[in-house]
């Protein structure tokens, strides 16, 4: 079809027609979807200018993770707590940023969200794509209750809904409900974001690894042997693969969720339970990738089966097309303890 003339659909219109899909949607969970949007608009805005105004640079503190706090990991997160807050419909949120819980005045919303409002920020000085992750959870308590750690600490497979925005050389979100994956291109002359594409699927099989070669010497034998593998030449499976690493684990997932092949971070000397966030970073991004019809596990597990203990537990995690997973998976299975 002549894509020029198909109607542009804006977010908006997207998600107020999948709701009245829904006999009975409150409409809530819509709400909250538009207002990580309205958040997307003007952190992409400060990421386009961040340059011109000088917000780069480091904030001179540390996070919970020890990690340096850049000025727009610092905006980023007060654009989504401030977004999240608006409705009413959220109780708690879990932040990359803040060690404890947030709980908000609206203690009767019924979602809980987790956001790391600026993934990959170490990038942002030298202008790298970066982005933004959120997850989303219906409480498990009543309603009518203060909301607990319980409703905190579910199972990635529970989560309502789940996304990321990616700040590159244009923003798209990206979010499924469990009804396949849905892209979205900010248009930023007019400040919408408008339907990119409907049920994205990912490729069975990719010709693309994408690792941290530099942790090579700590890793297990298993994931040696796979990486070799992947460098070895047969083109019936299209090896050798090349390898592509961002360093920002949304954009490095944004390409293979189009192009196929496997992302992985896996525990290494520096990161014995892996580097990467299971409720803010593995969750989310495994949600994305299975409803495109990808796997995701920690080398043995589906990732979204871990039962989390912490809000900021850390999990190994090899994410991407179905046939690259096996393949690891495979490996891991053969060679590692
Ligand atoms: P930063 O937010 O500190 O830049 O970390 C980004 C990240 O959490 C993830 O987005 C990357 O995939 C991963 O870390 C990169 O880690 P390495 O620098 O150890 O490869």
């Amino acid at each position: 079809m002549d894509k020029t003339k198909e109607r542009l659909i804006t977010l908006e219109e997207f998600i107020i027609r999948g709701q009245n899909r829904f006999r009975g949607a409150t409409g809530e969970l819509s709400q909250l979807l538009r207002d990580i949007g309205l958040a997307a608009k003007i952190i992409s805005r400060e990421i386009n200018k961040a340059g011109i105004t000088n917000i780069l640079g480091n904030m001179g503190s540390e996070n919970v993770h020890g990690e340096h706090v850049k000025k727009l990991d610092v905006f980023a997160n007060d654009q989504m707590l401030s977004a999240l807050s608006r409705s009413g419909n959220v109780s708690m949120i879990v932040s990359e940023e803040n060690k404890e819980v947030i709980r908000l005045q609206s203690s009767s919303g019924k979602y809980i969200v987790y956001t790391d409002p600026l993934d990959g920020s170490s990038n942002i000085d030298v202008n790298v794509s970066v982005g933004t992750i959120f997850s989303i959870y219906r409480r498990v308590t009543d309603t009518a209750d203060e909301p607990d750690l319980a409703d905190a600490l579910q199972p990635g497979v529970s989560q309502t809904a789940a996304g990321y925005v990616v700040y590159g050389s244009s923003t798209m979100l990206v979010y499924t409900t469990g009804l396949g994956v849905t892209t979205f291109t900010l248009d930023p002359s007019i400040g919408e974001f408008f339907l990119a594409e409907n049920n994205i699927k990912i490729p069975d099989l990719g010709p693309t690894y994408s690792i941290n070669e530099g942790s090579y010497k700590s890793w297990d034998e298993g994931l040696k042997k796979y990486i070799k593998f992947c460098q070895e030449e047969d083109p019936a499976t299209q090896r050798p693969y090349s390898a592509r690493y961002i360093g920002s684990m949304v954009a490095d997932l944004h390409r293979i969720l189009h192009k196929g092949g496997i992302f992985i971070y896996p525990s290494s000397k520096a990161y014995p339970n892996g580097k990467l966030r299971l409720m803010y970073e593995c969750n989310p991004m495994s949600f994305i990738i299975e409803q495109a019809g990808g796997r995701s596990i920690d080398g043995r597990r589906r990732i979204m089966e871990i039962m989390p203990d912490e809000l900021h537990q850390r999990s190994p995690i090899f994410i991407g097309s179905k046939q690259n997973v096996a393949d690891v998976e495979r490996f891991l299975k053969e060679y590692s303890a």
